[in-house]
């Protein structure tokens, strides 16, 4: 499978219980890697402009108002098949839906407040990227 790069967050619950390390821990753990890292408070345009595709849907509201809340982390992972494996460490939207031993179930409680955030797909995977870092920030590791 080919080398991937995917946008992650780990979203305000998570930073807010100090589980940073061990998620990153998760990620490292599945071969991932970590190539480029911030974090940052995100204000109410970022989060809107991040979720554009859910500006429609009955819980945007909620979801800029939670990802507003307090700090986040955002990194870029690299690796074989980044984009599916992080979907798969992630686990499901809903944590109590997650499979035991992904980071939703060990670490998430609501659905509105699911600890980390993954790219879905190649063309997200790249807008997201790209949305959160220029090119000069990510740095390729072998
Ligand atoms: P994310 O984008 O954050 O990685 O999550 P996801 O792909 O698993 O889920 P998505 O459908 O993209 O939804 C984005 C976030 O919106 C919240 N959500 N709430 N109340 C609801 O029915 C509902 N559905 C989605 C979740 O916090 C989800 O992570
Ligand atoms: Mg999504």
């Amino acid at each position: 499978m080919a080398t991937e790069r995917t946008l992650s967050i780990i979203k305000p619950d998570a930073v807010a219980k100090n589980v940073i390390g061990e998620i990153y821990s998760r990620f490292e753990k599945a071969d991932l890697k970590i190539v480029a890292a911030k974090m940052m408070h995100l204000t109410q345009e970022q989060a809107e402009g991040f979720y554009a595709e859910h500006k429609e849907r009955p819980f945007f509201n909620d979801l800029v108002a939670f990802m507003t809340s307090g700090p986040v982390v955002v990194q870029v992972l690299e690796g074989e098949g980044a984009i599916g494996k992080n979907r798969d460490l992630m686990g499901a939207t809903n944590p109590k839906e997650a499979e035991a031993g992904t980071i939703r179930a060990d670490f998430a409680s609501t659905i509105d407040a699911n600890a980390v955030h993954g790219s879905d797909s190649a063309a997200s995977a790249e807008r997201e990227v790209a949305y959160f870092f220029n090119d000069d920030e990510i740095c390729p590791r072998n």
